[in-house]
């Protein structure tokens, strides 16, 4: 490991296309909260970025949705992301966004830089045009019928139904979302970053320099490295993004994932206009970026290769990205609806983002997807938050309230138990640090939660309740141990739940909350003021989460309801009836049973089967238009019914007599008539 002097902490910019929710809160920027409140309490140089990806393809097609202008959309969503991540405690010192003037300079002197020195190369190909709207299609502007599944509404990269990628050429019957016109392909430039030259590199890097990075995160950068990189395009034809700096390229911008991680870039300079290079160009800093894992190849293999290619600036020293979290075994979806949004919880639980953080923590998908549970949550939030940590601290600060006027007693009697308990916990700070210095936040908050646990058992154990009836200098000690370990909880937990642990630090009226001050004999000695208890955590009872468990299964209800209405919209429906005829009509109808004899395709079409068939009356040819449905293998020796007094008729030189009945379904789909049980030929039907 190398001994850097400064951290710059970055975490994915979402984008401003939608609110956030937990699943966001969980993979990406509680972890990074936790890691940055760490090594500021640690004393050490931070710098903790981000802010909303606000170009690319998902904003402008939120905003032909909402009859809006892209700005309109980020300028809504910014606001509302922003006010999240405040409400959460997400301690950023910058959150910007990738529509700001500097960034758009920043980005695009990034592209010129790399296009004048012939990093990329230039490639012409064909992609969808929308002739009526005169743009160039991205791939979740075209939709159509899936290949794989049949599904209508599938989009030009991903069929929702069956979860195939997908590119826009596969679709059937392709069409555009934006004018519903059949697009056509069209040539068109763009520039591509060759990633194949940076393979030998990337293998060095990462493959060979970076095993210490989590398994997930390495495995995925050495799939996508043994599989081989291709070149990759970083323009697009669009009309929002950054322009593309180069002469003759009007309707062009930059790809969004070329951008977006130059915000990291801007953002910084933004906020510290005269010092930023040392965050980006010096050895010195160790940068680590915060992801989820759908983002993973952008941040360990394109936005180094980009950074490479410009050269100057410094490289990820980890990227600790996590798994998803499902929502109550579902995947988390924003079209579905299926989300605990953060402006919703705040609303239904107000004062309880320590709550979320703390189970968001516990059950992090650091290793693996996992599962967000309202049941879970309650559960943690009264049998462990408000049991345990706010229990201990309470009966504390209680009882010095009681006994001692509220000040911490003195050391008057201390007994083994007292030494036994308080030794444990300088092991529980290591532990806690080793943790979260390997990006392992959930075991990180387990350990912290034993000093609470430990505190707790102490105190149980103990009794100064009891003992105080007959010997308070006894509980003296007891207290006064046990304020301790209250202030090494008000440290240690600060990073993961900022609010309660402030809140704690004012009651036990700690004038600094410093990391190293943990497992120290006396923090607070005796004597020492305390503020009036309060409580810490508070219980969440069954009618809470019963509500938000009867929303799910409202949505739950919804979804389904549409997926039924989209399944009948989609089912092919019945041919129109016909106009009415008479007996006399049908009489004339000599429908009767055959045999097929023979059967062989008419050379050079598609759909047109040479039958020889067996009428009961006489052997003669039928020609079929059933090719596309059955072989002539499958036909040969099958009961057919067949239409028999139909006029002879001349197909492709051979003189067809009579029809071979089928019943056709709207969609197209053809099976000839058979009888139930095999009959004589000739046999009559009426
Ligand atoms: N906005 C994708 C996402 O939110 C993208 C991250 C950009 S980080 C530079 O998943
Ligand atoms: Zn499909």
């Amino acid at each position: 490991m190398k001994n850097h002097k400064r951290t710059l902490v970055t975490s994915a910019l979402p984008y401003a296309n939608g609110p956030v929710h937990i699943g966001h809160l969980a993979g990406v920027y509680v972890p990074a909260d936790i890691y940055v409140r760490y090594l500021r309490m640690r004393g050490e140089e931070v710098l903790f970025v981000c802010g909303s990806d606000e170009h690319g393809v998902p904003i402008t097609i939120k905003a032909l949705r909402e009859g809006c202008s892209p700005q309109d959309v980020v300028d809504k969503y910014h606001q509302v992301i922003k006010d999240s991540f405040a409400e959460f405690g997400i301690s950023f010192d910058i959150y910007s966004r990738t529509s700001s003037d500097i960034h758009r300079q920043t980005a695009s002197d990034f592209f010129r830089k790399l296009y004048d020195e012939g990093k990329f190369i230039e490639k012409e190909s064909e992609h969808f045009f929308d002739t009526e709207a005169e743009m160039f299609l991205a791939d979740r502007y075209i939709v159509g019928t899936c290949p794989k599944c049949g599904a209508e509404g599938a989009y030009g990269d991903q069929c929702e139904k069956c979860g195939s990628s997908l590119s826009p050429e596969e679709l059937i019957n392709p069409h555009s979302t934006v004018s519903g016109s059949t697009p056509i392909k069209k040539v068109t430039k763009h520039w591509y970053l060759p990633l194949n030259n940076y393979e030998g590199w990337l293998k060095e890097w990462i493959l060979d320099g970076h095993k210490e990075w989590k398994t997930n995160v390495y495995g995925q950068c050495k799939s996508w490295i043994d599989s081989g990189l291709q070149p990759r395009a970083v323009s697009r034809d669009l009309n929002w993004g950054v322009p593309v700096p180069v002469e003759g390229s009007k309707g062009k911008v930059l790809y969004v994932w070329f951008d977006a991680p130059i915000g990291y870039i801007s953002n910084t300079k933004e906020l510290l206009p005269d010092s930023w290079e040392k965050w980006w160009k010096s050895e010195d800093t160790k940068l680590v970026h915060f992801i989820g894992k759908d983002n993973i190849v952008f941040h360990c293999i394109v936005f180094p290769s980009m950074l490479k290619a410009h050269g100057g600036y410094i490289l990820p020293e980890n990227v600790p990205a996590n798994e998803f979290l499902n929502l109550e075994g579902g995947k988390i979806s924003t079209s579905r609806n299926w989300a605990v949004w953060l402006h919703e919880y705040l609303r239904d639980f107000p004062n309880h983002q320590d709550a979320l953080r703390y189970v968001l923590c516990a059950n992090a998908p650091e290793t693996k997807d996992n599962d967000f549970t309202w049941k879970d949550f309650q559960t943690r939030n009264n049998s462990e938050l408000v049991a345990i940590l706010g229990n201990f601290v309470n009966r504390a600060v209680v009882l010095c309230h009681k006994y001692f006027g509220g000040q911490v007693p003195a050391n008057a009697k201390p007994a083994d138990i007292d030494r036994e308990t308080i030794a444990q916990i300088p092991a529980i700070k290591a532990a806690i640090e080793d943790n979260i210095e390997h990006y392992k936040f959930r075991e990180a908050l387990k350990e912290a939660m034993n000093l609470a646990r430990l505190g707790n058992k102490y105190i149980s154990d103990t009794e100064p309740w009891k003992v105080a009836k007959e010997d308070l200098d006894r509980t003296a000690s007891i207290l006064y141990n046990s304020i301790q370990i209250c202030a090494d909880i008000a440290i240690a937990c600060a990073p993961f739940l900022p609010f309660s642990m402030e809140k704690l630090a004012a009651m036990l009226r700690m004038e600094k909350v410093c990391w190293d001050e943990i497992g120290k004999a006396e923090i607070l000695p005796a004597g020492h003021q305390l503020g009036a208890a309060e409580l810490l955590f508070s219980k969440i009872e069954d009618d809470a989460i019963d509500a938000q468990m009867q929303r799910l299964e409202e949505i739950k209800k919804a979804n389904e309801a549409a997926a039924a209405a989209a399944a009948a919209a989609n089912a092919p429906k019945v041919d129109p009836a016909k106009a009415e005829c008479t007996f006399e009509d049908f009489e004339k109808m000599d429908i009767r049973t055959a045999t097929v004899l023979k059967a062989e395709r008419v050379p050079n079409t598609d759909k047109l089967l040479h039958l020889t068939i067996d009428t009961g009356l006489d052997q003669r040819e039928i020609v079929s238009g059933i090719a596309e449905y059955y072989t002539p293998e499958e036909m040969v020796g099958r009961q057919i019914c067949i239409l028999a007094n139909l006029q002879p008729r001349k197909i492709r030189g051979i003189m067809s007599q009579g029809m071979i009945l089928m019943a056709r379904q709207a969609d197209g789909k053809m099976r000839f008539i058979t009888p139930a049980e095999t009959l004589a030929n000739g046999a009559t039907i009426g």
